[in-house]
């Protein structure tokens, strides 16, 4: 079996628990438990065989592939629901919200200032309905105003909520959306999808047909060699 570690470079045919002995890499002296750069179960460090392959082996083919996360995550072009919340709104702080993710370099493909109904805070937060904050949560959020949007990108839903920060404003940290606009946790200012799949998600619960739009930023050639 070939294996190449180091310089951040890794078989991704290896179990995720495999440990690599003596006996598999030579040159090792110690046993090493076998890591994957980040410890997440992403869709991104996982090995999907090229669709446009030739043959059905070269498709279905178990061979170890180099692992580059760096280079897997750049295939992979994500959607999340960021919404500013009625703290957010109220305070004065929409503009400097979106211009952190515009400055980023991550697309706008949907945004509106809307009210929310209870059914449809109540859905979007359906994960946390046993939790003792959620009726104060629902009331928080069809208090007033929210401003929703979709933003797209490589790697946007992971990288927003790093911009996000947190949970906590208090824990989140400086140079982060509530670790610098917030104090408390009960009024966080920002929503942001916590995975590709409840971005898409929440983009079909928010957005109708017809108000996102599919577009080309003049600048993508100067984000994107
Ligand atoms: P997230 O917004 O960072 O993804 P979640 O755990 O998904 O955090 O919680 C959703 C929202 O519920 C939080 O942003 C916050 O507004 C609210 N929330 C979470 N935990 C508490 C709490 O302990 N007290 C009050 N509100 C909470
Ligand atoms: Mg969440």
């Amino acid at each position: 079996m070939e294996v190449v570690c180091g310089s951040g470079v890794c078989v991704s045919s290896l179990p995720r628990s495999s440990t690599i002995t003596r006996s598999t890499v030579p040159q090792f002296r110690v046993s090493y438990q076998y890591l994957t750069p980040f410890p997440s179960q992403s869709h991104l460090f996982s090995y999907h065989p090229p669709p446009y392959a030739k043959t059905l082996r070269a498709r279905t083919t178990t061979k170890p592939a180099i692992f580059l996360p760096h280079l897997v995550a750049s295939l992979q072009v994500d959607q999340t629901y960021i919404m500013v919340k009625p703290d957010g709104v109220q305070r004065g702080l929409v503009g400097e919200i979106i211009s952190r993710f515009e400055k980023k370099g991550f697309k706008l493909t949907g945004l509106k200032l809307f009210q929310c109904s209870k059914e449809l805070a109540e859905e979007h937060y359906k994960d946390l309905n046993q939790k003792s904050f959620f009726p104060k949560l629902i009331d928080y959020i069809t208090s007033g105003p929210v401003v929703c949007m979709a933003w797209e990108g490589v790697g946007v839903v992971a990288s927003a909520r790093k911009l996000i920060g947190a949970t906590d404003p208090l824990q989140a940290e400086p140079g982060t959306i509530r670790g610098d606009l917030a104090v408390q946790t009960g009024r966080n200012v920002i929503h942001g999808s916590d995975s590709p799949e409840n971005g898409k998600r929440e983009i079909a619960l928010w957005f109708k047909e017809g108000e996102l739009c599919d577009w080309t930023p003049v600048q993508a050639p100067w984000l994107r060699e």
